[in-house]
């Protein structure tokens, strides 16, 4: 999508989350200041992203996650940013993010009813090479909302019960896609406005792509049915024989959004080395998942819906394979008739 110079009425993410409340019969606002508040942290992070090289921020912060990863300084940068911007929203009452261990619950004056869960910066190991980055973030109501009592069962619920997610990815410009679940809106930050502008009002995944996307470096690991799917897509069996390209970013949601918008399939599989899969379940692949069915995508484990799934703990991980509808079928039909888990 374009955005003509000439434009006189820009219609700005603010703008565009104010038009999801009014489709909800009874918004009281609360999900658009929740909405923006995120958008004010991307935006922070756009900044942040894009001086860093700068701002000597490349490089370790000499600490590690609970995934024993090490921390970039922006990972810490990030997470501090969204959890600041979240807690001032005044609109939730738990966060999880991938950077910290424990749930962290929100108390008054700041508390309201919704659970954020976040990667503040994934695909961060590739930051000091300058490719793609991006905040992931997935958002549930509170089971009983002014209550006041809040437990991780507000958390550990199946993707289907979130009531809003996205991404922003910091590439060559920032882009966030976001859905309310009416549809997947896509947006430009414009740094000259210091506002994300709508690019692309309704993104619809196309039904097949010839693109398929997987660390083929773990190909020794796979099963049987991901083997299979993989020499079909180099066969071009559904493609009247004209080989797939494959394209591997290696930071999901650079990965994710060429999915989103040229079709294809992106997929992280259980294998011998990570049994379940290496993508986590709340902050990774709800969110994504969301947005690739609200485009008219589909996501799997394999042999179920992801966003069916019930996390086990906070930073469950789970098996991906998401995009364009036909080809995520494939996979299904080769999961089951090899018998994979
Ligand atoms: P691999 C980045 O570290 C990340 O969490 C995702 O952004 C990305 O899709 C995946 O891991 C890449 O993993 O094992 O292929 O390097």
């Amino acid at each position: 999508g374009t955005v003509a110079l000439e434009e006189t009425d820009p219609l700005t993410l603010s703008a565009w989350i104010l038009t999801q409340q009014h489709k909800s019969a009874g918004a009281r606002g609360r999900l658009t200041v929740l909405l923006n508040a995120i958008g004010v942290g991307c935006k922070f992070v756009s900044s942040a992203v894009r001086r860093a090289g700068l701002a000597g921020m490349m490089g370790m912060a000499g600490s590690s996650n609970v995934q024993g990863e090490d921390q970039k300084k922006l990972d810490l940068v990030a997470n501090e940013v969204f959890k600041n911007s979240l807690r001032r929203s005044g609109q939730c009452c738990i966060l999880i993010t991938e950077e910290e261990d424990e749930p962290i619950f929100i108390e008054e004056p700041h508390r309201g009813d919704y659970i954020v869960v976040f990667d503040p910066l994934d695909g961060s190991s590739n930051i000091d090479c300058g490719v793609s980055v991006g905040t992931i973030f997935g958002i549930y109501k509170a089971k009983n909302p002014g209550s006041g009592n809040y437990s991780l069962e507000d958390v550990m619920r199946p993707g289907t019960e979130m009531v809003a997610a996205g991404y922003c990815m910091y590439g060559s410009m920032s882009y966030m896609m976001i859905t309310t679940g009416k549809g997947v809106a896509g947006f430009t930050l414009d740094p000259t406005l210091g506002e994300f502008v709508i690019t692309h009002p309704s993104v619809q995944v196309p039904p097949r792509g010839a693109i398929y996307s997987i660390n083929e470096g773990n190909a020794v690991n796979w099963d049987e049915a991901t083997k299979k799917y993989v020499e079909e897509c180099k066969a071009g069996t559904f493609n009247n024989g004209k080989p797939y390209s494959l394209r591997y970013v290696g930071s999901m949601v650079a990965d994710v959004h060429r999915t989103l918008l040229y079709g294809g399939i992106f997929m992280y599989p259980a294998d011998k080395k990570s049994p379940k899969g290496k993508l986590r379940v709340l902050y990774e692949c709800f969110p994504m998942a969301m947005l690739m069915e609200q485009a008219g995508g589909k996501s799997t484990t394999g042999t179920a819906s992801s966003l069916g799934m019930v996390p086990d703990s906070i930073h469950a991980r789970a098996p991906i394979y998401l995009g364009s509808r036909e080809e995520v079928e494939r996979i299904e039909q080769l999961k089951k008739e090899c018998g994979c888990a």
